[in-house]
């Protein structure tokens, strides 16, 4: 089974913005592809909680960096995923070195412009930047 997390599949290139992410649109409309798992050219809620159920490993409703850093590529920067997701402990409203799945929910706040419940693939293009952004603080808070 494909398990891909969004955000490992956008850093993929150095950009001016960014030294950690794509800001390409192309590179953000093949994330988005990717990470819809229904293919259905729609992001939800559903299809979040999908993707952090399979990184669940232990089944406990919360990802550790451990079940994170899992299904990533081992050669992937561990930097650059320790700020991810420290991102996404922060997302879900505590620090407490855990995500919970409340992150999905808040991810889905910030990219649905129209708030109807589904994230499209120009709302994803107009928002994802924003979270790259964070993201990118996150990384370089933790060089030192
Ligand atoms: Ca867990
Ligand atoms: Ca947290
Ligand atoms: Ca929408």
């Amino acid at each position: 089974m494909k398990i891909l997390l969004l955000f490992g599949l956008l850093a993929v290139a150095f950009g001016k913005r960014s030294s950690y992410y794509s800001y390409q649109p192309e590179d953000i409309r093949e994330g988005f592809i990717e990470a819809n798992l229904q293919q259905d050219g729609m992001l939800t809620r559903y299809d979040l909680l999908e993707i952090m159920r399979k990184i669940d490993v232990n089944g406990d409703g919360f990802l550790s960096y451990v079940e994170y850093k899992l299904p990533q590529a081992s050669n992937f920067p561990r930097r650059i995923l320790k700020g991810q997701f420290q991102y996404l402990d922060k997302l879900d409203g505590e620090i407490d070195g855990r995500t919970s799945f409340m992150a999905a929910d808040r991810m889905i706040n910030i990219l649905d412009t129209n708030r109807d419940g589904v994230v499209k693939v120009d709302e994803f293009l107009q928002n994802i930047p924003h979270v790259l952004d964070q993201m990118t603080k996150e990384i370089d808070a933790l060089a030192e």
